[in-house]
């Protein structure tokens, strides 16, 4: 059985299907030092990685490594508090199986959240970037979670990734955002996903920001990817949780820590975002 094939997702969706009666409409996957959200579902069904048939294990600190099932603003859906990254050592196809997964449970829409480096001088630590396309770094490179034999059951073998990131989703963020009073912290732009575990030296921050990326992270692409070719919606946050060095002056350092922290401080009022935007989204 290969990796991510639609059997070995279908062990996994019936076991879950066993262990639950939620049948999520709605998937969020939560970055680093972000999975507060997940406090936030009523009623909550907690599996743990490590009991899920086929499920990687998490191994990055700000990653629980749990499956949270519940309501949502009444809606009924699936946290992941804990993601798969590249730099862990799993494959790509491992990374991306949970979005398979959820796919054959009925989920519709997947919104995701990571912590991210700011590249574009405009922005400030604790800013909120919708994603509003990306650029995959590693996907260019033949590491894309589509290698190997397409499956029709999930989608077709070229997907199209012009409109990966769902235009009325980003809008309503925007609209949602004035509301909640995020309006000056509150961006769009372009992430960029590199493989990890390194943070960028100067020069690829600026090769980096100089192709267009306002962004960049180890995550969040792969899982869109998936997603879109088996037909979900996607909707993306980057929480900037530091500034990229961009300049050789500069004594700041990159630094897991600064991350988690700054994930804390913003992290209620991206609750309240996501949250709000649930409320609304058909
Ligand atoms: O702190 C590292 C974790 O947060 C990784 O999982 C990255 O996805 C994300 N991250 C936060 N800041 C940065 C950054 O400046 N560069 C990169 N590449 N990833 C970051």
């Amino acid at each position: 059985m290969s990796l991510n094939s639609y059997e070995e997702c279908k062990i996994t969706s019936d076991w879950l299907k066993a262990h639950t009666d939620v049948r999520p409409v709605l998937a969020i996957v939560c970055g680093s030092g972000l999975g507060g959200l997940a406090k936030t579902i009523k009623d909550p069904v907690i599996l743990k990685y490590q009991d899920i048939p086929n499920f990687p294990q998490s191994t990055v600190h700000g990653h629980a490594g749990q499956l949270v099932f519940g309501t949502l603003q009444g809606k009924q859906c699936v946290c992941m508090q804990g993601r798969f990254h590249l730099y862990e050592g799993y494959p790509v196809q491992k990374i991306t199986l949970p979005i398979r997964v959820f796919k054959l449970m009925g989920v519709q829409t997947v919104i995701l959240t990571n912590a991210a480096g700011g590249l574009n001088p405009g922005y400030r630590v604790g800013d909120v970037m919708v994603i509003r396309d990306h650029i995959n770094m590693p996907g260019m490179a033949g590491n894309n979670p589509l290698a190997g034999l397409n499956d029709e059951r999930f989608g077709v073998r070229f997907p199209c990734m012009s409109d990966a990131y769902d235009r009325k989703l980003r809008e309503m963020a925007h609209e949602v955002g004035e509301e909640l009073g995020f309006s000056d912290f509150l961006k769009e732009g372009v992430y960029v996903v590199l493989g990890g575990p390194s943070f960028e030296t100067i020069a690829e921050c600026r090769m980096l920001h100089s192709m267009g990326a306002d962004a960049v992270g180890m995550s969040t692409g792969h899982e869109v990817i998936v997603a879109r070719h088996c037909g979900m919606r996607c909707f993306a946050l980057s929480l900037i949780s530091n500034q990229s060095v961009m300049d050789y002056t500069s004594k700041e350092k990159a630094n897991h820590e600064e991350v988690l922290e700054t994930g804390k401080e913003r992290a209620a009022q991206m609750e309240q975002l996501v949250s709000t935007i649930v409320a609304r989204m058909e």
